[in-house]
């Protein structure tokens, strides 16, 4: 089971006009957003008692990752995500933060899409949730690659066929095509994550073939 619930920041704060923000101190554009509501919030969280890990989303944070949302929908602990607005949050907002967790180098409006993302990528692997019974060596990152190119009915469609070999019912042909295409984008697209990856001496034939056959 999965319950997600969304507190409005506002509901916290104590004067009539519902402020979250203010100036920064020693100058600058832009507005920060102030600590006594966030504090507020996260106070009410905890008061039931039960153990929270308290994320804050934000371009500082660690890059989240496909090993961390695993990490996570294995946890039994609730979470709460803190999601900013503004140039950014109050500094003392940090002594409350269990963790930092960054979804890339951009910067966006507000950390709600951030809590977002981490959200939709844990769900999907909490057993049961999505009722699903998909194999996690199916998965593209569980390659650690790029995934392989996808192919359903019809075997031509406005021209376009099908690679023969998906047809064939080789199977080991099929995983080598398969393995060898992931390679092939994972080289053009992320040739950082070849760089990381422990390839196999298979891995390392297909790239030979690759790169006898492709200007890539
Ligand atoms: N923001 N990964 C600015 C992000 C962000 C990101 C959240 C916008 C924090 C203050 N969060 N607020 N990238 O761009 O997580």
């Amino acid at each position: 089971m999965l319950d997600v619930k969304l507190h409005n920041i506002r509901d916290f704060t104590l004067d009539p006009h519902r402020k979250v923000d203010d100036y920064p101190y020693g100058g600058g554009a832009g507005m920060v957003f102030t600590p006594e509501p966030v504090f507020r919030a996260v106070d009410f969280l905890k008061e039931d008692g039960e153990p929270r890990k308290i994320v804050l989303l934000s371009p500082q944070g660690r890059p989240f990752s496909q090993s961390m949302a695993e990490a996570y929908s294995k946890e039994d602990e609730r979470f709460v995500f803190i999601c900013g607005r503004y140039e950014g949050i109050d500094e003392r907002v940090r002594t409350l933060v269990d963790e930092e967790v960054s979804i890339g180098d951009y910067v966006m409006t507000g950390g709600e899409l951030a809590a977002l993302v981490i959200i939709d990528a844990v769900t999907r692997l909490v057993p049961g949730v999505l009722g699903d019974d998909r194999s996690s060596e199916d998965e593209s990152f569980s390659w650690g690659l790029l995934d392989y190119p996808h192919y359903t009915r019809p075997r031509e469609f406005r021209g376009l066929t099908v690679p023969p070999v998906l047809v064939s019912g080789n199977h080991k042909d099929i995983w080598n095509w398969r393995r060898k295409q992931a390679l092939k984008k994972t080289l053009k697209v992320r040739p950082d994550i070849i760089e990381q990856a422990e390839l196999s001496d298979l891995d390392k034939k297909l790239i030979d073939e690759i790169y006898s056959e492709e200007d890539i």
